[in-house]
């Protein structure tokens, strides 16, 4: 059933508005570097609820809101989630991943350790729910799941960043034991495992650079 009301909060920028906060914002985002370097300084679990509020205000497939988002500081748990990444891990590059995939990944200096899924104060397992369950226990299908849960992993982690934080977007490959270890029901797939928390002192990170808007953009005008 159709239930529209007058679109509420939104404000109109004059052009010069808009250039403005757009550059304003670039600029901000501009400053995002994926992090490996955690220190254990904490963060307060209300700045994370406003975050994980911020990544569930994406847009979703038939507002579907295919999504949960597992938030953990609990030692025990960031331990064995630890434990168990790193056995992929090890199995991830020593037998599974391919020369050129290995190659790939040279610059970034990734290897099996994962000490920063101890380290920083918060871990946020973002699952992808297949399909719902309605009041009833009937399934419920979800359409572009995949697109939507990636939109709220970016809110999320553009919400993050604005509040001073540092991320890792880590995906232990498989990472069927998130399910396990957090207990999550059989219609949720573990999607991305967000690290969060303030940087070490001393953090490096690799000297890449991102591409050119030449490079990424074509416009048709
Ligand atoms: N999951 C592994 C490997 C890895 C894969 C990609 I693609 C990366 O961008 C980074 C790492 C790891 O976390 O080490």
């Amino acid at each position: 059933m159709k239930n529209f009301i007058p679109l509420p909060y939104f404000s109109q920028n004059s052009a010069q508005q808009m250039q403005d906060k757009s550059q304003e914002f670039n600029a901000l985002i501009q400053k995002r570097r994926t992090v490996r370097d955690f220190s254990n300084k904490s963060v307060p679990k209300r700045v994370i609820e406003n975050c994980i509020k911020a990544a569930a205000s994406a847009p979703s497939g038939a507002h579907q809101q295919p999504w949960h988002f597992v938030a953990i500081s609990n030692k025990e748990i960031k331990s064995k989630i630890r434990q168990a990444a790193e056995a992929e891990e090890k199995e991830f590059y020593q037998h599974r991943a391919s020369e050129q995939w290995l190659k790939a990944l040279e610059p970034l200096g990734t290897d099996t350790n994962k000490p920063f899924l101890e380290e920083a104060p918060w871990l946020i397992a973002v699952f992808a729910q297949r399909y719902g369950i309605d009041k009833q226990g009937k399934r419920v299908k979800h359409y572009y799941t995949p697109e939507s849960v990636g939109i709220a992993c970016g809110i999320l982690i553009t919400a993050l960043h604005t509040a001073g934080l540092a991320t890792l977007t880590h995906t232990p490959s498989p990472m069927g034991f998130l399910k396990k270890i957090l207990k999550r029901p059989d219609n949720e797939r573990p999607y991305l495992l967000v690290v969060c928390g303030h940087p070490k002192n001393d953090a490096k990170v690799p000297n890449i650079k991102r591409k050119e808007l030449n490079d990424i953009v074509t416009f048709f005008t």
